[in-house]
């Protein structure tokens, strides 16, 4: 196996202990977050934001990979080391973000398609020679009355998958990611029906793409209550549902799955997870690939003000620190508390 194997690649992804920071905030995203730190964005304001980030001491020690957006990857550290060629300086993977964002999906009302195909190919070969080692494509299936309906689920799990194949034909592992929201009322049987749905075309689609499961990282939610749920379910019963629904639909063939936070708190998030790696024997790696679990502390605790990176810093590795224990199952609720 060469040392840049699809194979090689996704192990690094899932090294034990580690997970991957999302970090590939479209532009509109990211203002949204300075908004609420009172930052403007601009070129200069992302870039000495992701700068605090990956300059974290010892955040190569919790963090396998990062995912970047398209302007940060061509971004530079204070010292003018590129950001793809700093991190890999860490033995930490530089991945990218290549879909285009969720559209509207014509004559379904509610529900969205993600775009970004045309032109991917050529895309993926300028983030190859820019030090990309794997992307991320997110397809995003709401929960409402009427909704998601079967022709939704079916157009982006057939997007993921040609995706999916592009990558690999590039030798960049895709990370495929079918996002169920959280965002509702409704149940987490609800979710747990749709999330079945979900995975099963998303997997059926990989097939029929002939995409190799072995060299792809799967990016799910979690099977959770909607946030407006007034019924909540227990930590206990999201990682049950959550495990009894990848068991049914991912083969052992994937080498890893690696969850998004989608909404949930930094502690609920570290929680699930811990609770789900300490079932034992099971066939894949579970891991994080969070966003906002991640962020939202360090970026309260920096506050866009000069003179606080050392503690927003903090904050991402206090949060990194309790994921890389929630993968042995070793995180408690409340222990970020007694972490520095
Ligand atoms: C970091 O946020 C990502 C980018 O979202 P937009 O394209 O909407 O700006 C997002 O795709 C993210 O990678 C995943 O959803 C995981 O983030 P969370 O916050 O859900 O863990």
């Amino acid at each position: 196996m060469s040392a840049e194997s699809l194979e090689s690649i996704a192990a690094a992804m899932i090294a034990p202990g580690k997970g991957i920071l999302a970090a590939d905030e479209s532009s509109g995203t990211i203002k949204k977050r300075f908004d609420k730190i009172n930052l403007e964005s601009t070129a200069e304001s992302r870039r000495g934001y992701r700068d605090l980030l990956f300059s974290t001491p010892d955040m190569a020690k919790s963090i396998s990979g990062v995912i970047l957006y398209d302007e940060t990857l061509r971004q530079k550290t204070a010292a003018g080391v590129p950001f793809p060629t700093y991190l890999a300086s860490m033995g930490v993977v530089p991945g990218i973000k290549v879909d285009a964002g969720a559209k509207a999906l014509a004559g379904f009302p509610n529900e969205t398609i993600t775009e970004g195909l045309d032109g991917l190919r050529e895309r993926l070969i300028e983030y190859y020679g820019l030090g990309a080692r794997f992307a991320k494509w997110r397809g995003v299936i709401d929960i409402g009355a009427g909704f998601p309906t079967a022709y939704a689920i079916h157009a982006n799990a057939h997007a993921l998958a040609r995706y999916a194949a592009l990558c690999q034909e590039q030798k960049i592992v895709p990370i495929v990611e079918p996002e169920v929201l959280m965002d509702g009322a409704h149940t987490i049987e609800r979710c747990e029906q749709v999330t079945n749905d979900v995975l099963a075309e998303v997997f059926a689609q990989l097939h029929a793409a002939g995409v190799r499961l072995e060299g792809i990282i799967l990016k799910p939610n979690m099977v959770i209550s909607g946030k407006q749920c007034t019924q909540r379910a227990t930590p206990a019963q999201v990682a049950a549902a959550t495990l009894r629904c990848l068991k049914r639909h991912v083969p052992g063939a994937v080498p890893g799955i690696a969850f998004l936070s989608g909404g949930q708190s930094p502690a609920e998030a570290a929680l699930h997870l811990s609770l789900m790696n300490a079932s034992k024997n099971l066939p894949w790696q579970l891991t994080f690939s969070y966003g906002r679990a991640l962020q939202d502390a360090a970026l309260t605790a920096w506050g866009g003000k000069s003179g606080n990176e050392a503690a927003g810093q903090r904050e991402f590795a206090r949060w990194a620190r309790m994921n890389s224990l929630a993968r042995t199952g070793g995180y408690q609720a409340g222990m970020e508390q007694q972490a520095a």
